[in-house]
């Protein structure tokens, strides 16, 4: 799981996001649009094992930001502006963790 579920965060100004990987296990971190969470997580999980490659990043217009699949020890920093207000869930589409580590950026 994420130790932040949720942050607030403004629409139209610069974002930096850092994703550190504390944990044994890949993870990545994904932000997708507003209200489309599941479709992601359920598109990552259909890629199978050839996710593995493509670190479980569907191609998806869903996906506006992503980091990739980290291992053990690893952090990514994204940097990105969300275009307006909304709640923009971030998830990890590792098939079986998006059920439960996901979080939301609130743009106001
Ligand atoms: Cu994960």
């Amino acid at each position: 799981m994420y130790d932040v579920k949720e942050l607030n965060v403004k629409a139209g100004k610069k974002i930096k996001l850092t994703f550190d990987n504390t944990d044994v296990m890949p993870h990545n971190l994904l932000v997708v649009k507003p209200g489309t969470a599941d479709a992601v997580i359920n598109a990552a999980i259909a890629m199978g094992a050839a996710g593995f490659e493509k670190g479980f990043i569907p191609a998806s217009a869903d996906v506006m930001h992503h980091t990739k699949l980290l291992d053990m020890g690893k952090e990514e920093t994204l940097e990105f502006t969300l275009p307006k207000a909304g709640e923009y869930p971030f998830v990890c589409s590792f098939p079986g963790h998006g059920v439960i580590m996901r979080g939301v950026l609130k743009a106001k």
